[in-house]
């Protein structure tokens, strides 16, 4: 059993300093966030994830996993799992890595690993990492075991994730790689995968890349499906019976605090980046896109009434991080339309909630932005006899045109142009 401390007790590092703690390993989970390690002490979360807080209660009952606000000095294991946010220019926003980095420099000593578990730009631990590092004294690669590891858990799964996805770990030699495997076979059944630490870092950036460049493809099809006389969701379905073909979903836009973020690391990173650029900027404008959408349906949206359902970064959970109807939603304000929202689960994020019929009242179009599970049950027939108008924008293929239209509402379809090919029998 190895003693390990954490840096960093957010919704990566506490589900992984629980998870050791819970395979019998000595856990210190250090942050400068006292609320979060005042928490953790009384055995308590901060964060909401299904499971977690059981864990981390009969961790912190066994003794195995501590809070701290101060760098402990006697542990075998560093990881590094503070946020790698980006700053309002799209360049990346190291200062916590570089800072977590310092902390632990007067800490470590002969035999010690250090883990960077946060998603960072190429050449992080290679260029950023090793110099602080390297002010220890000790050899690097040989007395200090350096690698990237990165995390792949999806937020809502965390604990499933982390013990059952293929695991990526990136060593500054060979030594730091197979050190590191061997601390992430304790909490890992999947594949553990060695390479170097700047391919692990490409790979993670690129995994959350693929996703957002794929998306950018979508959004484009919905634009120019709308323009060109086809249903862009069609395509999709059909276009994805071919065996390598996968096209993802068009949407009011990409959020989250990964996908929607990750990729602007490339674009500081490297020049030869277009590609994933233009695949950013066709992403953040879908916002703006669906708010022009609106009012080539009702007109000026100064005085409009809206319904807006749905305003988090994904369906089913309670996070506005950078969500893209929360911005549909201030754009739509600052052109004078009146938003009532309705979102059952970001109840705590939001100053006014309304309810399903209390958000239509009058309204002149509803529109479907997240697909939370509760809007599958709405009675059409009910939201017509309190909207004033009669259109309603689904942004996710969502809601079923046909019960639309038979409330005497009209069904309108991001990404299915007005202009269908009629089809007559
Ligand atoms: N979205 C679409 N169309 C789609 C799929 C998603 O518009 O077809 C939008 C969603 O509405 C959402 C955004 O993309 O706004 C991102 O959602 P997501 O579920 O794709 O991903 P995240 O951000 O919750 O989690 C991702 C995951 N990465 C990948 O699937 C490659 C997760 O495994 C990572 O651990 C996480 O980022 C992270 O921490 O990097």
């Amino acid at each position: 059993m190895k003693s390990i401390c954490v840096i960093g007790i957010g919704y990566v590092g506490l589900p992984t300093a629980a998870m050791f703690a819970s395979k019998g390993h000595k856990v210190v989970g250090y942050d400068v966030n006292e609320k979060a390690v005042n928490a953790l002490n009384k055995g308590k979360i901060i964060i909401e994830e299904p499971g977690l807080g059981d864990l981390v209660k009969q961790v912190v009952e066994s003794g195995n996993l501590v809070g701290s606000t101060e760098c402990p000095d006697d542990c075998d294991v560093y990881i590094i799992a503070v946020p790698t946010p980006i700053n309002s220019d799209k360049t990346a926003d190291m200062r916590f890595v570089r800072s977590a980095t310092e902390a632990i420099v007067p800490h470590v000593r002969k035999g010690n690993i250090v883990i960077l578990e946060s998603t960072s730009p190429p050449r992080t631990v290679e260029d950023l990492m090793l110099p602080i590092l390297e002010k220890s004294g000790l050899k690097i690669g040989d007395e200090l075991l350096v690698a990237h590891s990165p995390e792949r858990i999806l937020p809502g799964k965390v604990l499933e994730e982390l013990r059952t996805n293929s695991r990526i770990v990136g060593g500054i030699n060979k030594k730091s790689s197979e050190a590191v495997k061997e601390v992430y076979e304790s909490i890992v059944e999947g594949e553990i995968f060695l390479t170097t630490s700047t391919t692990a870092e490409m790979c993670k950036v690129m995994e959350n890349t693929f996703r957002d460049v794929n998306i950018a493809l979508a959004n484009e099809l919905a634009k120019m499906s709308e323009e060109l006389g086809v249903n862009a969701w069609e395509v999709i379905r059909l276009a994805n019976q071919h065996p390598r073909v996968n096209i993802l979903s068009p949407g009011p836009g990409v959020g989250g605090h990964c996908i929607a973020l990750d990729p602007w690391f490339l674009v500081e990173a490297s020049d030869k980046s277009r590609l994933i650029e233009q695949g950013r900027r066709n992403n953040d404008s879908m916002p703006t896109y669906v708010k022009n959408r609106i009012t080539s349906l009702v007109g000026r949206l100064d005085g409009k009434r809206i319904a807006l359902y749905g305003v988090t970064y994904k369906p089913n959970i309670d996070d506005v991080r950078e969500s893209p109807v929360m911005h549909l939603w201030t754009l739509l304000k600052e052109a004078g339309a009146i938003v009532k929202v309705c979102d059952p689960h970001a109840n705590e994020k939001l100053e006014e909630n309304y309810g399903i019929y209390d958000a239509a009242k009058d309204a002149d179009i509803a529109v479907l932005g997240v697909n939370h599970a509760e809007f599958e049950r709405v009675d059409f027939g009910k939201l017509a006899s309190v909207m004033k108008g009669k259109a309603i924008l689904d942004t996710r293929n969502y809601w079923s045109e046909e019960s639309v239209n038979n409330a005497g509402l009209e069904y309108h379809l991001l990404g299915k142009s007005e202009n269908m090919d009629k089809w007559e029998n």
